[in-house]
């Protein structure tokens, strides 16, 4: 079953088009080399409206991203803020994922994107919970994957590419095909990185652990948002490599994403992480991020933006 609303809007190179009508060529650039950049975000039905959860710092990723593969986007951040805006009010949807897309369309072929246009787009859709319905409760089976993040040096993993994406696939169907709901890959040197489309975090002795940047991991929205609750609720943090075996000793797994949200971790490897439940500061965490995102505390860092 498709998830998309096909009578819905999408917004392209500046106009909102029928949804079955964007669509693009196949000597586009990017079906053959990869040449994307995208970015992917939540709004939230609210008390006080629909709001954007974190618009101006996704927005700011893309332009990140755009920025270190050269790619020069014809709109300012706000003019983008605004078409999102639009975009999810073309849509009539209360909450929805949001999915802005740049990439080198039509023009020739060769890897040299230089001569192709840069494209935008701005597409639409109701995303229920990313690792299934109860996972938000009873948390998710995962592996350590066979397959490695890439190396530092290769491709960029703070530009979110869909390149990159290739990598998250194969850690994804190893963990599908092997009956996980996902998989922890890990850097080059063997320290936990990331899940193949969250980020993680570690509760050992009531501190808070997640791996640095450079683990070659994606800057998280979501991994910003949770470092900040924790460091507000007063809750020690450590920003450090994690070996391996850390994932199998302690007390409390969880990842984060715009998708995954807040997702506690059950077993790694078939290794019980805790008691085997959601964890005490993971549900705190839980709580205060949806919190957040739903409106339902006063957003004091200006994380909202109404429709
Ligand atoms: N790491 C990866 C590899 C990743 O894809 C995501 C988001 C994150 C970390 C968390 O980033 P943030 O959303 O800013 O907190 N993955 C997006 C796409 C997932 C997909 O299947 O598509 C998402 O969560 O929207």
């Amino acid at each position: 079953m498709s998830p998309f609303n096909e009578n819905g809007m999408v917004w392209m190179n500046g106009k909102l088009v029928p949804w079955k009508e964007a669509t693009i060529h196949v000597a586009s650039h990017v079906v053959h080399y990869g040449s994307s950049l995208f970015e992917g975000f939540r709004a939230y039905e609210t008390p006080k409206g629909t709001a954007v959860f974190r618009l101006k710092e996704h927005t700011r990723r893309l332009y990140n991203s755009c920025k270190i593969y050269r790619m020069d986007i014809p709109y300012s951040q706000d003019e983008l803020n605004q078409a999102v805006l639009e975009t999810i009010r073309a849509n009539g949807f209360r909450s929805c994922y949001v999915r802005p897309i740049i990439y080198r369309g039509y023009k020739t072929l060769g890897v040299d994107p230089f001569p192709n246009p840069v494209d935008c787009t701005i597409l639409v859709w109701e995303w229920g919970k990313y690792l299934g319905p109860e996972a938000l409760e009873n948390g998710v089976d995962v592996k350590v994957s066979t397959w490695w993040r890439m190396a530092p040096n290769t491709f960029p993993a703070l530009a979110k590419s869909g390149a990159n994406y290739m990598n998250s696939q194969l850690i994804k169907m190893e963990a599908v095909l092997d009956g996980y709901a996902e998989g922890i890959a890990l850097d080059i040197r063997g320290h936990v990185s990331e899940g193949s489309g969250e980020n993680i975090f570690l509760v050992m002795n009531g501190t808070v652990y997640t791996p640095p940047l450079s683990a070659s991991v994606l800057p998280g929205i979501t991994r910003d948002t949770i470092m900040t609750i924790v460091r507000d609720l007063g809750i020690k943090l450590v920003e450090e490599t994690i070996p391996r075996e850390m994932l199998y000793t302690a007390d409390e797994v969880f990842f984060t994403g715009s998708a995954a949200e807040v997702t506690p971790i059950r077993s790694i490897d078939k290794i019980i992480v805790g008691s085997g439940r959601r964890g005490p500061v993971t549900g705190k965490l839980q709580e205060e991020f949806f919190a957040c995102v739903n409106g339902g505390r006063e957003d004091t860092y200006h994380w909202l933006t109404y429709l």
